[in-house]
């Protein structure tokens, strides 16, 4: 070591007035020495920090001449590679022993329970809903299907008898991907329509599932659940149609005796169409529609309509969830708020 080493700096080392050849050596051990990472940080700037040994080396290299040049700086950059990979081990060194240290001195009791919240998950009152609705209609016969929730255009709207002009095609209503070609379908008759497309008549399905529109308050999400239902049959009737709703209603209410009521309306995919409305203490509320399948929709699948006739619904899955669970808020279905969701299981 050379005399000049020790003036009195507080974190000098003795390394000032090191030979490189010596300066690794030196490093070594230091850094040894070093008994915690706060000392080792100091010890690793004297040598690799701005002011340090080695930037040091590289500092006076401009003076050197030029045949030593490149020689000179291989080699600093090899001590210093050298005292980089010192240094990593020796951190990981004392971050080891520390760790090791922290384990032997405290005493852990593996067998406590954990603090975490380790209750059994439940399905979501909607996902609840929906299978007991699905399995309502499979235990009447019907298949469950599902499908894609993006669609084309022509499954979404055309198909279903819905013309260029009609208001739910408009960008205010309908989320579109792309350029106008696919979309979020809007209601799940588009997997009925593909089903109708696939398999011969007779045909008796339920597709329940997300669907999406442009639409958010307290009785509207942008996307919410419907499930729709499709009887195709030689001589299915609307009175087939009202029993069945009725039916229905009934077993998933748990009431005998419910009053329900079909109000004449318009959707453009059924001929004739009805509201399904149903009285709740003295209020009529609205659960769903339905109608005869309209002549041009069994067209466009190819089912003759001389030979078959169907019937269809749609009704809104979150709405037959808060009526059934007394929910006022929509949007409390989707804000994930434990409390609310644990009344469910
Ligand atoms: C509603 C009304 C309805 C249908 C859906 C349908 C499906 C096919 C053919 C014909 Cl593939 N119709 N579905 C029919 C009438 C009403 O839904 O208020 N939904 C929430």
């Amino acid at each position: 070591m050379s005399s000049g080493g020790f003036k009195g700096l507080l974190f000098d080392f003795g390394v000032s007035s090191l030979k490189l050849e010596n300066i690794v050596t030196r490093a070594e051990e230091l850094f040894s020495n070093a008994e915690n990472n706060h000392t080792l940080e100091q010890v690793k700037s004297k040598f690799l920090g701005k002011t340090g040994l080695i930037t040091d080396q590289l500092k006076k290299l401009k003076a050197v001449p030029v045949k030593e040049k490149a020689k000179l700086g291989k080699d600093i950059n090899e001590a210093k590679k050298r005292i980089e990979e010192l240094l990593h081990a020796r951190r990981e060194e004392i971050t080891d022993a520390e760790l090791n240290e922290k384990i032997l001195n405290s005493s852990i009791d593996v067998t406590l329970p954990g603090k975490g919240n380790n209750s059994i998950g439940s399905c979501h009152p909607i996902t609840q809903t929906l299978d007991r609705i699905s399995t309502l209609f499979n235990s009447m016969g019907f298949s469950i299907i599902d499908g894609p929730e993006i669609e084309s255009d022509y499954y979404n709207f055309t198909a279903l008898n819905q013309p260029e002009n009609h208001p739910a095609r408009s960008m205010h209503d309908t989320f579109y991907l792309l350029n106008h070609d696919f979309l979020l379908r809007t209601h799940t008759s588009p997997m009925q329509i593909r089903h109708m497309e696939e398999f011969k008549p007779p045909l008796r399905i339920v597709s329940p599932g997300r669907v999406y529109r442009v639409d958010s308050d307290a009785t509207h999400s942008p996307m919410f659940h419907q499930l729709e239902g499709l009887w195709v049959d030689p001589s299915v009737s609307f009175a087939n149609l009202k029993g069945l709703m009725r039916e229905f209603l009934r077993v998933f209410f748990e009431r005998d005796d419910i009053e329900v009521r079909f109000r004449p309306s318009y959707f453009p995919f059924t001929e004739p169409s009805a509201e399904i409305d149903m009285l709740f203490d003295n209020n009529w509320l609205e659960i769903g529609g339905c109608g005869m399948v309209h002549p041009k929709v069994l067209d466009n699948v190819g089912i003759n309509t001389e030979s078959y006739q169907a019937f269809a619904f749609g009704m809104g899955l979150d709405r037959l969830a808060m009526i059934r669970y007394k929910v006022e808020d929509l949007r409390l279905f989707f804000e994930s708020d434990i409390r609310f969701l644990k009344q469910f299981t």
